[in-house]
């Protein structure tokens, strides 16, 4: 008998960024998450601090676009949420699109809706070990 696969059920972080919030797009940048099929497991509205900015970001707290980045991401309300479903992690990073808005894929959220490298709407975790740390960060009582 051939083996099949297993697909793994993940849990994703993902942060609706505050430009989104400014421009009236939380509900189009969910839509999208909960038509591919994931579900909502936590969704909260923050004022993101610069400590857990800092916490958040800890990777790239010595790179040069970090104080930008810092001044942007506490600049207004944030939605969190832990996403759940099939390859969750890898398929958030795929609707979400290429970092920079003007250069992510047509179809994808940044890609149709953000010309900023920066204001670029949402993040997404980048592998299970950093999913399970921001969801410990964010949502400790998921724990
Ligand atoms: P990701 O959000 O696509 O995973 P990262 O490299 O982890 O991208 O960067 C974190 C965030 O920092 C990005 O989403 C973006 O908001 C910002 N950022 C990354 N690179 C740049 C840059 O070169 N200029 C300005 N902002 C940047």
């Amino acid at each position: 008998m051939t083996a099949v696969a297993e697909v793994p059920t993940q849990r994703s972080f993902v942060l609706i960024k505050p430009d989104a919030v400014r421009r009236g797009l939380v509900g189009a940048v969910l839509s999208r998450f909960e038509a591919k099929g994931l579900s909502v497991v936590a969704l909260s509205m923050r004022q993101v601090t610069e400590e857990l900015a800092d916490e958040h970001y800890a990777e790239h707290l010595d790179r040069p676009f970090y104080p930008p980045l810092r001044r942007f991401i506490t600049s207004g309300p944030s939605v969190a949420l832990v996403l759940e479903g099939d390859e969750a992690i890898e398929v958030v990073r795929s609707l979400n699109g290429a970092t920079d808005g003007r250069k992510a894929a047509p179809g994808t959220i940044r890609g149709d809706l953000s010309l900023s490298n920066r204001e670029n709407l949402v993040h997404g975790s980048d592998s299970p070990e950093s999913a399970a740390r921001e969801i410990a960060l964010w949502f400790p009582e998921l724990g």
